[in-house]
Protein backbone atom coordinates (compact mmCIF):
# COMPACT_ATOMS: atom_id res chain seq x y z
CA UNK A 1 0.00 0.00 0.00
CA UNK A 2 1.57 3.39 -0.83
CA UNK A 3 1.64 6.14 2.22
CA UNK A 4 -1.13 8.18 2.06
CA UNK A 5 -0.81 11.65 3.86
CA UNK A 6 -3.81 13.12 4.95
CA UNK A 7 -2.93 16.91 6.74
CA UNK A 8 -2.28 20.06 4.84
CA UNK A 9 1.25 20.79 4.11
CA UNK A 10 2.43 23.92 5.97
CA UNK A 11 5.87 25.18 6.69
CA UNK A 12 7.25 22.06 5.97
CA UNK A 13 5.59 20.37 8.18
CA UNK A 14 2.07 18.44 7.86
CA UNK A 15 -0.80 19.75 10.17
CA UNK A 16 -4.33 19.47 10.84
CA UNK A 17 -6.59 22.46 9.37
CA UNK A 18 -6.76 25.09 12.17
CA UNK A 19 -10.92 24.15 12.96
CA UNK A 20 -10.44 20.58 12.58
CA UNK A 21 -12.37 20.06 9.14
CA UNK A 22 -11.77 17.46 7.10
CA UNK A 23 -12.50 15.97 3.18
CA UNK A 24 -13.79 12.54 2.49
CA UNK A 25 -11.15 11.37 -0.25
CA UNK A 26 -13.47 8.63 -2.14
CA UNK A 27 -11.83 5.89 -4.10
CA UNK A 28 -13.98 6.05 -7.54
CA UNK A 29 -13.49 2.55 -8.47
CA UNK A 30 -16.54 1.97 -5.88
CA UNK A 31 -16.95 4.87 -3.89
CA UNK A 32 -15.45 3.96 -0.54
CA UNK A 33 -13.85 5.83 1.45
CA UNK A 34 -9.61 6.42 1.42
CA UNK A 35 -9.31 8.59 4.15
CA UNK A 36 -10.00 11.96 5.67
CA UNK A 37 -7.95 14.77 4.38
CA UNK A 38 -7.51 18.33 6.68
CA UNK A 39 -9.94 20.97 4.83
CA UNK A 40 -7.50 24.22 4.79
CA UNK A 41 -10.17 27.47 4.75
CA UNK A 42 -8.92 31.59 4.46
CA UNK A 43 -7.13 30.83 7.90
CA UNK A 44 -4.82 28.24 6.60
CA UNK A 45 -4.71 29.68 3.31
CA UNK A 46 -3.03 32.53 5.49
CA UNK A 47 -0.35 30.64 7.20
CA UNK A 48 0.40 29.31 3.96
CA UNK A 49 0.87 32.52 2.32
CA UNK A 50 2.79 33.79 5.44
CA UNK A 51 5.27 30.67 5.56
CA UNK A 52 5.99 30.84 1.56
CA UNK A 53 6.58 35.01 2.23
CA UNK A 54 9.29 34.09 4.97
CA UNK A 55 10.56 31.21 2.70
CA UNK A 56 10.87 33.77 -0.84
CA UNK A 57 13.98 35.71 0.44
CA UNK A 58 16.61 32.84 0.93
CA UNK A 59 15.12 30.61 -1.77
CA UNK A 60 14.63 33.11 -4.32
CA UNK A 61 18.30 33.90 -3.58
CA UNK A 62 19.64 30.99 -3.15
CA UNK A 63 22.34 29.86 -6.37
CA UNK A 64 20.21 28.68 -8.63
CA UNK A 65 22.26 25.68 -9.43
CA UNK A 66 21.20 24.45 -5.52
CA UNK A 67 17.38 24.99 -6.62
CA UNK A 68 18.03 22.87 -9.54
CA UNK A 69 19.62 20.13 -7.82
CA UNK A 70 16.56 20.14 -5.20
CA UNK A 71 14.62 19.66 -8.69
CA UNK A 72 16.90 17.03 -9.73
CA UNK A 73 16.84 15.10 -6.20
CA UNK A 74 13.27 14.97 -6.35
CA UNK A 75 12.67 13.82 -9.92
CA UNK A 76 15.03 10.52 -8.79
CA UNK A 77 13.19 9.83 -5.48
CA UNK A 78 10.03 10.14 -7.85
CA UNK A 79 11.62 7.88 -10.16
CA UNK A 80 12.66 5.68 -7.12
CA UNK A 81 8.93 5.87 -5.56
CA UNK A 82 7.49 4.70 -8.57
CA UNK A 83 5.78 2.19 -7.94
CA UNK A 84 4.32 3.04 -4.92
CA UNK A 85 2.97 6.90 -6.56
CA UNK A 86 1.33 4.83 -9.59
CA UNK A 87 -0.61 2.82 -7.01
CA UNK A 88 -1.66 5.84 -5.28
CA UNK A 89 -2.91 8.01 -8.24
CA UNK A 90 -4.87 5.13 -9.38
CA UNK A 91 -6.54 4.41 -6.24
CA UNK A 92 -7.14 8.13 -6.17
CA UNK A 93 -8.19 9.22 -9.63
CA UNK A 94 -9.11 5.89 -11.11
CA UNK A 95 -6.48 6.36 -13.51
CA UNK A 96 -5.64 2.79 -15.19
CA UNK A 97 -2.79 1.33 -13.06
CA UNK A 98 -0.77 0.84 -16.70
CA UNK A 99 -0.85 4.78 -17.30
CA UNK A 100 -0.45 5.94 -14.03
CA UNK A 101 2.96 3.69 -13.66
CA UNK A 102 4.19 4.20 -17.53
CA UNK A 103 2.60 8.03 -18.50
CA UNK A 104 1.67 10.14 -15.37
CA UNK A 105 4.74 8.79 -13.12
CA UNK A 106 7.75 9.41 -15.77
CA UNK A 107 5.91 12.67 -17.00
CA UNK A 108 6.13 14.34 -13.72
CA UNK A 109 9.79 13.03 -12.86
CA UNK A 110 10.90 14.35 -16.50
CA UNK A 111 9.09 17.56 -16.03
CA UNK A 112 10.59 18.57 -12.15
CA UNK A 113 14.12 17.26 -13.93
CA UNK A 114 13.64 19.33 -17.04
CA UNK A 115 13.16 22.76 -14.86
CA UNK A 116 15.72 21.11 -12.15
CA UNK A 117 18.12 21.54 -15.66
CA UNK A 118 16.38 24.74 -16.46
CA UNK A 119 16.87 26.57 -13.20
CA UNK A 120 20.54 27.93 -13.92
CA UNK A 121 19.92 28.24 -17.47
CA UNK A 122 17.68 30.74 -17.46
CA UNK A 123 19.36 33.80 -17.76
CA UNK A 124 18.77 37.71 -18.95
CA UNK A 125 19.86 39.87 -21.27
CA UNK A 126 22.30 42.55 -22.20
CA UNK A 127 20.30 45.38 -23.97
CA UNK A 128 22.78 47.62 -26.24
CA UNK A 129 21.67 50.98 -25.31
CA UNK A 130 23.44 54.43 -25.75
CA UNK A 131 27.07 54.94 -25.61
CA UNK A 132 28.35 55.13 -21.77
CA UNK A 133 25.60 52.99 -20.28
CA UNK A 134 25.47 50.05 -19.39
CA UNK A 135 21.59 48.49 -19.31
CA UNK A 136 20.96 44.46 -18.56
CA UNK A 137 17.83 42.69 -18.03
CA UNK A 138 17.43 40.89 -14.87
CA UNK A 139 14.26 37.56 -14.60
CA UNK A 140 13.51 37.75 -11.03
CA UNK A 141 11.08 36.02 -9.29
CA UNK A 142 7.67 37.32 -8.44
CA UNK A 143 7.39 36.09 -5.16
CA UNK A 144 4.47 34.05 -3.36
CA UNK A 145 2.68 32.11 -6.33
CA UNK A 146 -0.60 30.62 -5.94
CA UNK A 147 -1.48 27.43 -7.92
CA UNK A 148 -4.78 25.77 -8.13
CA UNK A 149 -5.10 22.27 -9.68
CA UNK A 150 -7.33 19.96 -11.28
CA UNK A 151 -8.34 16.28 -10.19
CA UNK A 152 -7.70 15.20 -13.52
CA UNK A 153 -4.13 14.67 -14.08
CA UNK A 154 -2.76 15.59 -10.26
CA UNK A 155 0.77 14.61 -10.44
CA UNK A 156 1.51 16.15 -13.35
CA UNK A 157 0.03 18.89 -13.30
CA UNK A 158 1.32 20.08 -9.93
CA UNK A 159 4.71 19.01 -11.63
CA UNK A 160 4.05 21.32 -14.25
CA UNK A 161 3.08 24.19 -12.17
CA UNK A 162 5.84 23.74 -9.58
CA UNK A 163 8.37 22.80 -11.62
CA UNK A 164 8.94 26.44 -13.11
CA UNK A 165 7.73 28.37 -10.08
CA UNK A 166 10.33 26.54 -7.88
CA UNK A 167 13.47 26.80 -10.90
CA UNK A 168 12.75 30.75 -11.03
CA UNK A 169 12.88 31.08 -6.86
CA UNK A 170 9.51 31.74 -6.35
CA UNK A 171 7.68 30.07 -3.33
CA UNK A 172 4.38 28.40 -3.70
CA UNK A 173 0.83 27.85 -2.27
CA UNK A 174 -0.62 25.18 -4.05
CA UNK A 175 -4.35 24.18 -3.64
CA UNK A 176 -4.93 20.31 -4.99
CA UNK A 177 -8.26 19.35 -6.32
CA UNK A 178 -10.68 18.50 -3.23
CA UNK A 179 -11.56 15.39 -4.95
CA UNK A 180 -7.87 13.90 -5.43
CA UNK A 181 -5.05 15.18 -3.20
CA UNK A 182 -3.20 12.58 -2.46
CA UNK A 183 -0.33 12.43 -4.75
CA UNK A 184 0.19 15.51 -4.48
CA UNK A 185 0.56 15.24 -0.50
CA UNK A 186 3.06 12.71 -1.01
CA UNK A 187 5.22 14.77 -3.07
CA UNK A 188 5.54 17.14 -0.75
CA UNK A 189 6.65 14.77 2.13
CA UNK A 190 9.47 13.59 -0.97
CA UNK A 191 10.04 17.05 -0.86
CA UNK A 192 10.76 17.78 2.64
CA UNK A 193 13.26 14.48 2.56
CA UNK A 194 14.98 15.52 -0.10
CA UNK A 195 15.80 18.83 1.46
CA UNK A 196 13.50 21.79 0.20
CA UNK A 197 13.67 24.23 3.02
CA UNK A 198 9.96 25.07 4.64
CA UNK A 199 8.19 27.23 3.56
CA UNK A 200 8.97 26.85 -0.24
CA UNK A 201 6.26 24.90 -1.02
CA UNK A 202 2.59 24.75 0.99
CA UNK A 203 -0.11 22.30 0.00
CA UNK A 204 -3.48 23.67 1.39
CA UNK A 205 -6.34 20.87 0.30
CA UNK A 206 -9.84 22.54 0.18
CA UNK A 207 -12.47 23.57 -1.47
CA UNK A 208 -12.71 25.80 -4.14
CA UNK A 209 -15.17 28.31 -2.96
CA UNK A 210 -13.45 28.76 0.29
CA UNK A 211 -9.18 27.39 0.17
CA UNK A 212 -8.87 28.27 -3.71
CA UNK A 213 -11.19 31.71 -3.52
CA UNK A 214 -9.09 32.50 -0.85
CA UNK A 215 -6.06 32.14 -2.53
CA UNK A 216 -7.05 33.88 -5.58
CA UNK A 217 -7.91 36.88 -3.65
CA UNK A 218 -5.00 37.29 -1.65
CA UNK A 219 -3.46 40.42 -1.64
CA UNK A 220 0.20 39.23 -0.54
CA UNK A 221 0.14 36.38 -3.61
CA UNK A 222 1.80 37.57 -6.80
CA UNK A 223 0.41 35.58 -9.60
CA UNK A 224 -2.09 32.76 -9.72
CA UNK A 225 -2.00 29.91 -11.96
CA UNK A 226 -5.37 28.11 -12.69
CA UNK A 227 -6.11 25.13 -14.28
CA UNK A 228 -10.00 23.86 -14.38
CA UNK A 229 -13.00 24.64 -16.03
CA UNK A 230 -13.72 28.03 -17.93
CA UNK A 231 -16.92 29.24 -15.81
CA UNK A 232 -13.89 28.76 -12.33
CA UNK A 233 -10.89 30.41 -14.54
CA UNK A 234 -13.30 33.67 -14.32
CA UNK A 235 -13.89 33.65 -11.46
CA UNK A 236 -10.24 33.34 -10.57
CA UNK A 237 -9.81 36.45 -12.63
CA UNK A 238 -12.51 38.07 -10.61
CA UNK A 239 -11.01 37.32 -7.32
CA UNK A 240 -7.58 38.11 -8.77
CA UNK A 241 -7.95 41.68 -9.19
CA UNK A 242 -7.74 43.28 -5.91
CA UNK A 243 -3.49 43.15 -5.91
CA UNK A 244 -4.04 42.85 -10.00
CA UNK A 245 -2.25 39.93 -9.63
CA UNK A 246 -0.54 38.22 -12.72
CA UNK A 247 -3.29 35.49 -13.68
CA UNK A 248 -2.49 32.40 -15.56
CA UNK A 249 -5.45 30.27 -17.55
CA UNK A 250 -5.47 26.80 -18.45
CA UNK A 251 -9.16 25.69 -19.18
CA UNK A 252 -11.27 23.77 -20.90
CA UNK A 253 -11.46 22.60 -24.68
CA UNK A 254 -13.26 21.19 -27.53
CA UNK A 255 -10.50 19.44 -29.61
CA UNK A 256 -11.05 19.22 -33.16
CA UNK A 257 -9.18 15.65 -34.16
CA UNK A 258 -9.74 15.78 -38.33
CA UNK A 259 -9.65 12.26 -40.47
CA UNK A 260 -8.50 13.57 -44.01
CA UNK A 261 -9.69 11.36 -47.15
CA UNK A 262 -5.96 10.54 -47.91
CA UNK A 263 -4.68 9.67 -43.66
CA UNK A 264 -3.11 6.56 -42.56
CA UNK A 265 -6.77 4.64 -41.68
CA UNK A 266 -4.87 2.10 -39.12
CA UNK A 267 -3.07 5.18 -37.59
CA UNK A 268 -5.90 7.50 -37.19
CA UNK A 269 -7.96 4.95 -35.79
CA UNK A 270 -5.40 3.79 -32.94
CA UNK A 271 -4.66 7.67 -32.41
CA UNK A 272 -8.05 8.86 -32.47
CA UNK A 273 -9.04 6.35 -29.41
CA UNK A 274 -5.86 7.23 -27.42
CA UNK A 275 -7.23 10.81 -28.03
CA UNK A 276 -10.48 10.63 -26.68
CA UNK A 277 -10.45 7.52 -24.07
CA UNK A 278 -6.43 7.71 -22.54
CA UNK A 279 -8.00 8.75 -18.99
CA UNK A 280 -11.42 8.01 -19.85
CA UNK A 281 -11.44 11.51 -21.70
CA UNK A 282 -10.72 13.58 -18.50
CA UNK A 283 -8.32 15.55 -20.72
CA UNK A 284 -8.59 19.64 -21.69
CA UNK A 285 -6.53 18.33 -24.55
CA UNK A 286 -8.97 15.27 -25.33
CA UNK A 287 -9.74 14.44 -29.61
CA UNK A 288 -13.27 15.31 -28.80
CA UNK A 289 -14.65 16.40 -31.70
CA UNK A 290 -13.58 13.86 -34.72
CA UNK A 291 -14.23 15.39 -38.09
CA UNK A 292 -13.84 13.15 -40.60
CA UNK A 293 -14.06 13.32 -44.73
CA UNK A 294 -17.27 11.98 -45.78
CA UNK A 295 -15.75 9.78 -48.11
CA UNK A 296 -13.79 7.84 -45.77
CA UNK A 297 -16.67 7.97 -42.65
CA UNK A 298 -17.96 4.79 -43.43
CA UNK A 299 -14.83 2.43 -43.12
CA UNK A 300 -13.53 5.03 -40.53
CA UNK A 301 -16.11 4.35 -38.28
CA UNK A 302 -16.71 1.13 -38.69
CA UNK A 303 -13.02 0.52 -37.35
CA UNK A 304 -13.30 3.28 -34.67
CA UNK A 305 -16.29 2.11 -32.83
CA UNK A 306 -15.60 -1.57 -33.20
CA UNK A 307 -12.01 -0.31 -31.14
CA UNK A 308 -14.64 1.62 -28.77
CA UNK A 309 -16.58 -1.02 -27.93
CA UNK A 310 -13.52 -3.44 -27.10
CA UNK A 311 -11.78 -1.37 -24.62
CA UNK A 312 -11.23 -3.17 -21.36
CA UNK A 313 -12.71 -1.30 -18.35
CA UNK A 314 -12.19 -2.37 -14.93
CA UNK A 315 -10.91 -1.54 -11.91
CA UNK A 316 -8.30 1.01 -12.01
CA UNK A 317 -5.61 -1.28 -10.12
CA UNK A 318 -5.83 -4.23 -12.47
CA UNK A 319 -2.91 -3.79 -15.06
CA UNK A 320 -5.27 -5.43 -18.02
CA UNK A 321 -7.42 -2.50 -17.35
CA UNK A 322 -7.73 -0.20 -20.14
CA UNK A 323 -10.26 2.38 -19.08
CA UNK A 324 -10.99 2.96 -15.21
CA UNK A 325 -13.93 5.21 -13.64
CA UNK A 326 -14.16 8.76 -14.04
CA UNK A 327 -12.81 10.88 -11.51
CA UNK A 328 -16.06 11.10 -9.61
CA UNK A 329 -20.02 10.11 -8.84
CA UNK A 330 -20.51 13.99 -9.74
CA UNK A 331 -19.14 14.01 -13.07
CA UNK A 332 -20.20 10.91 -14.19
CA UNK A 333 -23.60 11.83 -13.85
CA UNK A 334 -22.65 15.07 -15.58
CA UNK A 335 -20.99 13.46 -18.18
CA UNK A 336 -24.30 10.36 -18.79
CA UNK A 337 -26.63 13.76 -18.77
CA UNK A 338 -25.17 14.37 -22.12
CA UNK A 339 -26.13 11.70 -23.46
CA UNK A 340 -29.78 12.60 -23.02
CA UNK A 341 -29.17 15.82 -24.75
CA UNK A 342 -27.33 14.35 -27.26
CA UNK A 343 -30.19 12.84 -28.21
CA UNK A 344 -32.82 15.70 -27.47
CA UNK A 345 -30.84 17.08 -30.59
CA UNK A 346 -30.97 14.06 -32.59
CA UNK A 347 -27.60 13.00 -31.95
CA UNK A 348 -27.22 9.10 -33.03
CA UNK A 349 -25.33 7.02 -30.18
CA UNK A 350 -22.90 4.38 -32.25
CA UNK A 351 -21.76 2.69 -29.20
CA UNK A 352 -21.45 3.47 -25.15
CA UNK A 353 -23.81 6.12 -23.22
CA UNK A 354 -24.80 4.27 -20.29
CA UNK A 355 -22.64 2.59 -17.27
CA UNK A 356 -21.46 -0.83 -18.17
CA UNK A 357 -23.17 -3.67 -16.82
CA UNK A 358 -20.90 -5.74 -14.93
CA UNK A 359 -21.64 -5.98 -11.07
CA UNK A 360 -17.92 -5.48 -9.98
CA UNK A 361 -17.98 -2.02 -12.07
CA UNK A 362 -21.87 -1.18 -10.57
CA UNK A 363 -20.59 0.96 -7.35
CA UNK A 364 -18.15 2.96 -9.66
CA UNK A 365 -17.96 6.13 -11.38
CA UNK A 366 -17.96 4.11 -14.99
CA UNK A 367 -19.47 5.27 -18.55
CA UNK A 368 -18.49 3.07 -21.37
CA UNK A 369 -16.50 4.63 -24.47
CA UNK A 370 -19.15 6.75 -26.07
CA UNK A 371 -19.37 7.61 -29.73
CA UNK A 372 -22.38 10.11 -31.00
CA UNK A 373 -22.84 11.09 -35.09
CA UNK A 374 -23.65 14.82 -34.07
CA UNK A 375 -23.70 17.91 -36.23
CA UNK A 376 -21.18 20.75 -35.67
CA UNK A 377 -23.25 23.04 -33.97
CA UNK A 378 -25.09 20.74 -31.70
CA UNK A 379 -24.61 21.17 -27.57
CA UNK A 380 -22.78 18.40 -27.27
CA UNK A 381 -20.00 19.07 -30.61
CA UNK A 382 -19.78 22.82 -28.39
CA UNK A 383 -19.60 22.07 -24.97
CA UNK A 384 -16.71 20.84 -22.85
CA UNK A 385 -17.80 16.87 -21.83
CA UNK A 386 -14.83 15.92 -20.45
CA UNK A 387 -15.62 12.33 -20.47
CA UNK A 388 -15.64 9.33 -22.83
CA UNK A 389 -17.38 11.01 -25.44
CA UNK A 390 -16.67 12.00 -28.71
CA UNK A 391 -18.79 13.39 -30.98
CA UNK A 392 -18.57 12.32 -35.22
CA UNK A 393 -19.25 14.62 -37.87
CA UNK A 394 -18.56 14.81 -41.34
CA UNK A 395 -16.79 17.24 -43.86
CA UNK A 396 -17.00 17.49 -47.94
CA UNK A 397 -14.05 19.63 -48.23
CA UNK A 398 -11.00 21.43 -46.78
CA UNK A 399 -12.64 25.00 -46.73
CA UNK A 400 -15.61 23.12 -44.40
CA UNK A 401 -12.70 20.94 -42.14
CA UNK A 402 -11.34 24.32 -41.40
CA UNK A 403 -14.81 26.05 -40.49
CA UNK A 404 -15.70 23.30 -38.42
CA UNK A 405 -12.80 22.82 -36.47
CA UNK A 406 -12.32 26.58 -35.83
CA UNK A 407 -16.31 26.71 -34.81
CA UNK A 408 -16.14 26.77 -31.69
CA UNK A 409 -14.95 29.25 -28.37
CA UNK A 410 -12.11 26.87 -27.27
CA UNK A 411 -8.57 26.85 -28.79
CA UNK A 412 -6.16 24.29 -26.72
CA UNK A 413 -5.47 21.00 -28.66
CA UNK A 414 -6.14 19.93 -32.46
CA UNK A 415 -5.18 17.04 -34.39
CA UNK A 416 -5.29 16.17 -38.25
CA UNK A 417 -4.38 12.85 -40.05
CA UNK A 418 -3.51 13.38 -43.59
CA UNK A 419 -0.61 12.51 -45.88
CA UNK A 420 -0.50 15.58 -47.80
CA UNK A 421 2.45 17.55 -46.66
CA UNK A 422 1.59 20.85 -47.92
CA UNK A 423 -1.95 20.03 -46.48
CA UNK A 424 -0.19 19.39 -42.98
CA UNK A 425 1.61 22.47 -42.53
CA UNK A 426 -1.64 24.54 -43.79
CA UNK A 427 -3.95 23.50 -41.71
CA UNK A 428 -1.07 23.64 -38.36
CA UNK A 429 -0.86 27.20 -39.26
CA UNK A 430 -5.09 27.97 -40.02
CA UNK A 431 -6.67 25.85 -36.50
CA UNK A 432 -6.96 28.29 -33.61
CA UNK A 433 -5.38 26.52 -31.19
CA UNK A 434 -2.70 26.54 -28.83
CA UNK A 435 -1.32 22.76 -29.96
CA UNK A 436 -1.83 20.98 -32.97
CA UNK A 437 -0.59 17.35 -33.31
CA UNK A 438 -0.14 16.12 -37.20
CA UNK A 439 -0.38 12.26 -37.86
CA UNK A 440 -0.39 12.02 -33.99
CA UNK A 441 -2.23 13.24 -30.55
CA UNK A 442 -1.92 14.53 -27.56
CA UNK A 443 2.14 14.93 -27.16
CA UNK A 444 3.67 16.79 -24.19
CA UNK A 445 6.96 17.29 -23.18
CA UNK A 446 7.89 19.87 -20.78
CA UNK A 447 10.31 21.67 -23.10
CA UNK A 448 7.54 22.26 -25.31
CA UNK A 449 4.74 25.16 -24.39
CA UNK A 450 1.63 23.76 -23.08
CA UNK A 451 -1.81 26.20 -23.28
CA UNK A 452 -4.77 27.83 -25.26
CA UNK A 453 -6.05 30.39 -26.86
CA UNK A 454 -9.36 32.00 -26.52
CA UNK A 455 -11.82 30.17 -23.74
CA UNK A 456 -9.41 27.91 -23.03
CA UNK A 457 -6.95 30.51 -21.60
CA UNK A 458 -3.62 32.51 -21.55
CA UNK A 459 -0.54 31.88 -20.58
CA UNK A 460 1.39 28.71 -21.34
CA UNK A 461 3.05 26.25 -19.02
CA UNK A 462 6.50 23.90 -19.59
CA UNK A 463 9.44 25.39 -21.64
CA UNK A 464 10.87 28.81 -21.47
CA UNK A 465 7.43 29.78 -22.07
CA UNK A 466 6.69 28.60 -18.38
CA UNK A 467 10.05 30.27 -16.74
CA UNK A 468 8.99 33.68 -18.61
CA UNK A 469 5.78 33.38 -17.49
CA UNK A 470 7.08 32.69 -13.45
CA UNK A 471 9.60 35.88 -13.72
CA UNK A 472 9.30 39.39 -14.22
CA UNK A 473 11.90 41.25 -16.37
CA UNK A 474 13.52 44.37 -14.40
CA UNK A 475 15.80 46.51 -16.28
CA UNK A 476 19.15 48.17 -14.74
CA UNK A 477 20.51 51.05 -16.05
CA UNK A 478 24.05 51.83 -14.81
CA UNK A 479 26.26 54.73 -16.33
CA UNK A 480 29.59 53.14 -17.00
CA UNK A 481 30.70 56.42 -18.25
CA UNK A 482 28.05 58.92 -19.66
CA UNK A 483 28.46 62.47 -18.98
CA UNK A 484 24.68 63.88 -19.02
CA UNK A 485 24.60 67.51 -19.11
CA UNK A 486 22.29 69.12 -16.76
CA UNK A 487 18.42 69.12 -18.24
CA UNK A 488 17.62 72.55 -16.00
CA UNK A 489 20.79 75.12 -16.03
CA UNK A 490 21.14 77.22 -13.05
O1 LIG B 1 -13.83 22.17 -12.23
P1 LIG B 1 -13.37 23.45 -11.44
P2 LIG B 1 -14.89 21.03 -11.84
C1 LIG B 1 -13.72 21.24 -16.77
C2 LIG B 1 -14.45 20.02 -17.29
C3 LIG B 1 -15.30 19.62 -16.14
C4 LIG B 1 -15.68 20.97 -15.57
C5 LIG B 1 -16.12 21.01 -14.15
O2 LIG B 1 -15.26 20.40 -18.36
O3 LIG B 1 -16.44 18.91 -16.52
O4 LIG B 1 -14.51 21.73 -15.70
O5 LIG B 1 -15.15 20.39 -13.28
C6 LIG B 1 -10.98 24.84 -7.85
N1 LIG B 1 -11.89 29.81 -6.78
N2 LIG B 1 -12.39 20.94 -16.26
O6 LIG B 1 -16.15 21.60 -11.31
O7 LIG B 1 -14.47 24.00 -10.60
C7 LIG B 1 -11.39 23.43 -7.50
O8 LIG B 1 -11.38 23.24 -6.10
C8 LIG B 1 -10.73 29.16 -6.89
C9 LIG B 1 -11.31 21.19 -17.18
O9 LIG B 1 -14.21 20.06 -10.97
O10 LIG B 1 -12.77 24.35 -12.45
C10 LIG B 1 -10.32 22.64 -8.23
O11 LIG B 1 -9.11 22.64 -7.49
N3 LIG B 1 -10.64 27.83 -7.19
C11 LIG B 1 -10.01 20.95 -16.61
C12 LIG B 1 -10.14 23.45 -9.53
O12 LIG B 1 -10.63 24.75 -9.23
C13 LIG B 1 -11.79 27.16 -7.38
C14 LIG B 1 -9.80 20.25 -15.37
C15 LIG B 1 -10.87 22.91 -10.74
O13 LIG B 1 -12.24 22.88 -10.46
C16 LIG B 1 -13.05 27.80 -7.29
C17 LIG B 1 -10.98 20.11 -14.55
C18 LIG B 1 -13.07 29.18 -6.98
N4 LIG B 1 -14.22 29.87 -6.87
C19 LIG B 1 -12.22 20.44 -15.02
N5 LIG B 1 -14.00 26.87 -7.55
C20 LIG B 1 -8.77 21.14 -17.44
N6 LIG B 1 -8.58 22.31 -18.03
O14 LIG B 1 -7.94 20.24 -17.50
C21 LIG B 1 -13.37 25.70 -7.79
N7 LIG B 1 -12.03 25.85 -7.69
Amino acid sequence: MPTIQNQLFIDGRFVDAQDGATIDVLNPHDNSLITRVAEAKAADVELAVAAAERAFGPWSRMAAADRGRLLLKLADRIEACADELAHLESLDTGHPIRDARHIDVPRTAACYRYFGGMADKFQGSVVPVETGFLNYVMRSPIGVVGQIVPWNFPLMFTAWKMGPALAAGNTVVLKPSEITPLSTLRIAELMAEVGFPPGAVNIVVGYGHAAGQALAEHPRVGKIAFTGSTATGRRVVEASKGNLKRVQLELGGKGANIVFEDANLVAAVNGSAWAIFHNQGQACIAGSRLIVHERVADEFLDRFVGLAKSIRLGNPLDPDTEMGPLTSALHRDRVLAYVDVAREQGGEVLSGGRAPDAAELARGCYVEPTVVRARATDRVAQEEVFGPFVTVTTFKDDEEALAIANGTEYGLGSGLWTRDLSRAHRFGQAIRAGMVWVNSYKRVNPGSPFGGVGQSGYGREMGFEAMHDYTEAKSIWVNVDAVIPPHFKR
